[in-house]
């Protein structure tokens, strides 16, 4: 068993003891109660999941572990000089529950490494696929061809006890995580630079490899990628990708499985697509007013037509956060220090300056702040990287270190497969009337 693997148990076997204890002892208290609007309108503020690795707080955004992001940015080991944390010490922070040493994430980047050989048949797959399928399901297709390898699916199909679940799913999380940055580079490479691929370098970290064979070696787009990896990488359980990834998984579906499943959430408009939609959007604007620098003017009468032609302004709203996401102000801090005059940036903020009082305006959208996706385009702009329907598999490089970091928790847990109940709209008539019926006063 490899040290993380032992940390790992040694933390989380005890408070699986404690977690059944609790839920023994305490679990017929009630939590809360929910509305017909809550069922109709996507169980939205319902508390349903169990989730260790970060929480969401409308008001703070995220924390992972208890820290939020400007304390992660200061305290998780960087690279010798570097100015970005490590991804693989958000990792182990969402794993062990603690902060990493250097010698941590050293043995992180290390196992990443050993692990990350990519079967060649994935690649065999991949060159199968027309060259314009969308880079999001070429991922999700890679991540499925891996299945085959799945230790956990190995050993269910031998047989094994429940309380070795865990254990196997940790190793398929670590071979799955490790072979990404080889697997989405692959994709990168072989849809926008005729299949010139680069050989993967042993001796760099997780990122900064990865932003080795994207064919992008320069430090500074390294330390933003790094950045990107870690920010991205959780948002608590109930988001679309965390929370697919984490049903599929309850069937005790393999890591590939539940992983692959949680990247075709992430490709819709209203999650992780949405962070291509932006950079669409600008562009369509810069081309609409036949300008690349807009006035604020300019702007809000675009974000109006948007509106009135029913259509989302995207980068813009959170079913969760009311305030701007602060995964949002990491990216535009980064930007203003290293690259302040840049065009795009520039305006990312104005469009910053103008939205959020047009959109409240409208009086339903409950945030009118920006989200993660609203910047990171402008970041990856920055570096020439203008390939942006690939941005989403950006982020799911990144999301894989949450869901699976969780995943390992939900089987150490022993959680069962995951089963809401659902009631037809007839019932939930019949429901109200009688609701309101014992709440009116008889004459
Ligand atoms: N532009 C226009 N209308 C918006 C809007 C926006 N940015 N955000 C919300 N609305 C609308 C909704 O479509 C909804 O309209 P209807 O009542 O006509 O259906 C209304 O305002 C109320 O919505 P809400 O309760 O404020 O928001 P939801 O929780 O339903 O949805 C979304 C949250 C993020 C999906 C939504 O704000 C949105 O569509 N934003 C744009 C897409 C986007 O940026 N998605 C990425 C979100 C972050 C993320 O997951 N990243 O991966």
């Amino acid at each position: 068993m490899d040290i993380l693997k032992q940390k790992f148990a040694a933390k989380a076997l005890p408070l699986a003891q404690e977690l059944k204890a609790f839920n023994k002892e305490s679990g017929h208290l009630v939590v809360g109660e929910y509305t017909i609007d809550q069922i109709i309108g996507g169980m939205k503020g319902i508390k349903g999941l169990l989730t260790d690795t970060s929480a969401l707080d409308p008001e703070l955004g995220i924390s992972f572990r208890g820290y939020s992001i400007p304390e992660l940015r200061e305290k998780l080991p960087r690279i010798p000089g570097g100015i970005s944390p490590l991804p693989e010490g958000i990792f182990y922070l969402m794993l062990i529950g603690e902060l990493p040493t250097e010698e941590d994430v050293q043995f992180i980047s290390a196992e990443w490494q050993r692990r990350s050989n990519v079967p060649e048949h994935v690649f065999a797959m991949l060159n199968g696929l027309p060259l314009d399928t969308h880079p999001m399901t070429q991922f999700s297709m890679a991540i499925l061809a891996m299945q085959n390898d799945s230790e956990f699916a190995a050993a269910y199909e031998r047989g094994i006890s429940k309380d070795t679940y865990w254990e196997y799913v940790y190793e398929d999380a670590m071979n799955l995580i490790a072979r990404l940055p080889r697997v989405a580079a692959y994709i990168y490479r072989r849809t926008f630079h005729n299949g010139h691929h680069i050989e993967p370098e042993p001796n760099l970290d997780w990122a900064g490899n990865f932003a080795h064979m994207l064919g992008i070696d320069n430090p500074s787009f390294k330390s933003m990628m790094r950045l990107y990896l870690t920010i991205h990488a959780d948002h608590e359980g109930g988001n679309g990708s965390a929370h697919t990834t984490h049903l599929t998984g309850s069937m005790l579906s393999d890591p590939y499985y539940a992983f692959s499943s949680g990247i075709n959430s992430l490709a819709g408009p209203l999650h992780g697509l949405a962070n291509q939609e932006v950079i669409g959007w600008i562009f369509k604007m810069q081309k609409a007013l036949g300008t690349e620098s807009p006035t604020e003017a300019e702007i809000e009468q675009y974000i109006r037509t948007t509106l009135a032609n029913k259509q989302v302004v995207p980068g813009y709203g959170h079913a969760v956060l009311r305030r701007t996401d602060p995964r949002f102000l990491a990216q535009q801090d980064f930007a203003k220090t290293y690259f302040p005059d840049d065009n795009l940036c520039q305006l990312v903020w104005k469009i910053y300056n103008v939205a959020p009082r047009v959109l409240g305006e409208t009086g339903k959208i409950k945030n009118p702040f920006p989200n993660v996706d609203a910047h990171s385009g402008a970041l990856l702009l920055h570096y020439g990287f203008n390939e942006y329907t690939y941005y989403t598999v950006l982020f799911g490089v990144s999301r894989a270190l949450g869901v699976m970091a969780q995943l390992c928790w939900s089987r150490v847990y022993g959680l069962p497969l995951e089963r809401p109940g659902s009631i037809t709209f007839d019932a939930l008539k019949k429901l109200a009337a009688k609701i309101n019926e014992a709440s009116t006063p008889k004459a």
